[in-house]
Formats: C-alpha cells, sequence, structure tokens
C-alpha cells in the first residue's frame, strides 16, 4: 500500500468516526420540546390533552408508537415533556388511536392515583380494563412516582385505524379522561408501561426508551 493510499484511508475513516460522533451528540442531545400550561390564572384547573398513536407516521421514527401533546393554543406537538404549576388539580384528556392487547400485567389495568381512582373511557367511569377481553389495553400514562396509571383501552385492530399523526377524530378512537392534583415543584417522569416496542428486545426498546415517544416528564413548576 502507498503511502498516498495510507494517508487517504486514514483521512476517510477519520471523517467517518467524526461524522457518526457528530450524529450521536446531537441525537443525545436532541430533546423534544416542552408545552407549557402554566401561563393559566393562579391555582386554577390545568386542561391537559394528549394523543396515542400507533405509528408517527413521519420524522426519523415514522413506525414507531408515539404520544403528542396539544399546545394551549390547539397545535399537536410531537413531545412527551410538558409544565404546569404546582398544587393545582390537571384535568388530562387522552386520545388513543391505537389497538391495543392483553397486558402481561394485569396490575396496569388497574386506574390509580387519580380522583376517585377513576377514570372515564368515551365518558363512562371506569376503575380497571380487563385487558383480556374486548380490544385489550393500547397503552399506559403511568406517573410511578405519584402512583398515578391509566390504562388506554384499545381500539378494534381491524378498523381503518390512524397511521400518521398528528390523528385527528374523524379515525377510530377512545376518549380517556381523568384527573389528579400536581405535587410540588420538580421534574416527574411519566411513561407507557405497555411494552409497545415493537421489534425491540421485549419491546422496551425504541420507542419506550426514546424521550418524545413513550414517556417524558411533567415538570411542575413554582
Ligand atoms: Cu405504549
Amino acid at each position: 500500500m502507498s503511502l498516498a493510499w495510507k494517508m487517504t484511508v486514514t483521512v476517510v475513516l477519520f471523517a467517518v468516526a467524526a461524522v457518526a460522533a457528530v450524529v450521536l451528540i446531537v441525537n443525545l442531545l436532541g430533546t423534544p420540546p416542552t408545552v407549557d400550561f402554566t401561563s393559566g390564572s393562579q391555582g386554577q384547573p390545568v386542561n391537559v390533552t394528549l394523543q396515542a398513536v400507533g405509528t408517527y407516521g413521519s420524522g426519523s421514527h415514522p413506525t414507531w408508537v408515539s404520544y403528542l401533546v396539544e399546545s394551549p393554543q390547539g397545535q399537536w406537538v410531537h413531545t412527551t415533556v410538558f409544565q404546569v404549576p404546582q398544587h393545582v388539580r390537571v384535568n388530562v384528556t387522552i386520545i388513543n388511536y391505537d389497538s391495543g392487547s392483553p397486558l402481561r400485567n394485569q396490575q396496569l389495568g388497574q386506574v390509580s392515583g387519580t380522583y376517585g381512582n377513576a377514570a372515564l373511557l368515551n365518558g363512562k367511569a371506569f376503575r380497571v380494563i380487563d385487558s383480556n377481553s374486548g380490544n385489550g389495553v393500547a397503552h399506559t400514562f403511568s406517573i410511578p412516582s405519584l402512583g398515578v396509571n391509566v390504562p388506554l383501552y384499545g381500539n378494534n385492530s381491524n378498523a381503518n385505524l390512524c397511521g400518521a399523526a398528528p390523528c385527528t377524530t374523524s379515525s377510530p378512537h377512545k376518549v380517556i379522561r381523568f384527573s389528579f392534583t400536581t405535587p410540588g415543584p420538580g421534574s416527574y417522569r411519566w411513561q407507557c408501561f405497555v411494552p409497545c416496542g415493537l421489534g425491540f428486545l421485549y419491546g422496551n426498546g425504541g420507542p419506550m426508551s426514546t424521550l418524545g415517544y413513550m414517556g417524558g416528564f411533567m415538570q411542575v413548576t413554582a
């Protein structure tokens, strides 16, 4: 191998390594945006609306399941990070567009940590979903440190389900509503506990372990 070739190979390998390093750093730093619900009048309840979709449909991971957050201005934002005031009632509405399956852990079918330890499914109160019957559970909305867990009942998998976010209510959907009170200031991890990362080890990789898809943070401010 001539010196010129060695030089060329070295330079090319170095360039490839440099590009790989930049891509990795951008990915690690790429935090999804924060939707702010703190600008309302002090002490008043805050309404937070999310949607859960079976496939995001575009961007770097079009096949991944994802949550989205609706901004107070009514725009759907691809994020799982939102900010709410401390010690207020948060009324959560989740529009689920995904199909469901039986839970591996039946405990996750139980509603907890919400007002009355209950939630509404299309306007009807429930405390538990038996995921072994009907359409099963699609995802959960869970804040482990606050004991909040709400299972999202699935849509019929044979229906013509929405495949690209943001989905609209013209597609089959289920509306899940519940309320809880925010604690003191801090950053509270929330996530789905259904291993819905299809094609990843035990279903827990990909969207389950990437901020902005199946988990994020509720930032509570003073
Ligand atoms: Cu999920």
